[in-house]
């Protein structure tokens, strides 16, 4: 005799296992006295782009007073960001990297 107790119902809808970390944007910003060849430089260095990427990150933030470098996991951007503002830093000019979550 079946046990009418016993659903055999499948679920409907079944939770993913992990939950997708959440991105965060290294955001390069523009200033009036950081040489152009250095940004280059510190995005070759710290971000690992090409002369043409480079350039072209760095000239998005001279023209429009920002740009997106990269977008990561919080951890890494940070690490990133404060790695490249102190290389700067460092060399004496006030370029600056900041981080935000990406919407
Ligand atoms: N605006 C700087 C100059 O004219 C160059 C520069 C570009 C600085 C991009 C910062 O994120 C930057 N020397």
């Amino acid at each position: 005799m079946p046990n009418k107790d016993v659903s055999l119902k499948p679920k409907l809808q079944s939770k993913p296992k992990l939950e997708q970390p959440k991105l965060y944007k290294v955001i390069l910003l523009n200033d009036d006295y950081t040489p152009r060849e250095f940004v280059t430089v510190v995005l070759k260095a710290v971000f690992r782009m090409s002369e043409e990427a480079g350039n072209r990150v760095m000239m998005t933030a001279h023209k429009f007073g920002s740009a997106v470098v990269v977008v990561c996991t919080r951890d890494i951007a940070e690490t990133k960001a404060k790695e490249a503002t102190d290389l700067a830093k460092e060399a004496g000019f006030p370029l600056m990297f900041t981080t935000e979550p990406e919407e």
